[in-house]
């Protein structure tokens, strides 16, 4: 199976992405991570992207925070999807790597999720893998049978809760 492709700008941006594999990691899918950042190595975060394909990457996963160009400058140095993950900072919470993330030029998408969203990346570069993998996809939707299962366990339980 094709690998899913992480890069962190930084770290301390470890905590975000490790939500992604552990979820990675649930659906026994290989990942490869790395540490490179647009600004401070930009020729190995281009080199990265450039050999990602050839080197067995169906998806790419890119988390930063402030400025955080990663997803974009990854997704110009390739055709594979990219997802961005915007991280939050302490002086604007994140709006200021969201913008950063988010707002693409058209001809170079990047899928941004939520804020710190680790987990729905990993779930996003799955559903991409998925298109082409009959088996994984019934693996996501067992997991969403049992997200659901437990949102109505906790619906059954919720008034005796409001009477303790
Ligand atoms: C970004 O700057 C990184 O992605 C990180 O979120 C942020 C701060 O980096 P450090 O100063 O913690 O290395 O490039």
């Amino acid at each position: 199976m094709r690998k899913v492709g992480s890069v962190m700008g930084s770290d301390s941006d470890l905590p975000v992405i490790k939500k992604t594999t552990d979820m990675l990691k649930s659906f026994d899918v290989p990942y490869e991570v790395h540490v490179f950042s647009a600004h401070r190595t930009p020729d190995e975060a281009r080199d990265f992207a450039r050999s990602a394909r050839k080197n067995g990457i169906a998806v790419l996963i890119a988390a930063a925070g402030m400025a955080a160009h990663l997803a974009g400058a990854i997704a110009a140095n390739t055709t594979l999807p990219v997802i961005g993950i915007p991280c939050k900072s302490n002086t604007f919470s994140g709006m200021d790597a969201l913008l950063s993330t988010v707002m693409m030029p058209t001809g170079i998408p990047v899928a941004a999720v939520a804020v710190d969203g680790g987990a729905n990346a990993a779930l996003l570069a799955l559903e991409i893998l998925a298109v082409s993998d009959d088996q994984l996809a019934e693996k996501l939707q067992e997991k969403r049978d049992r997200d659901a299962a437990a949102v109505l366990e906790k619906d059954r339980g919720i008034m005796a809760r409001l009477e303790d």
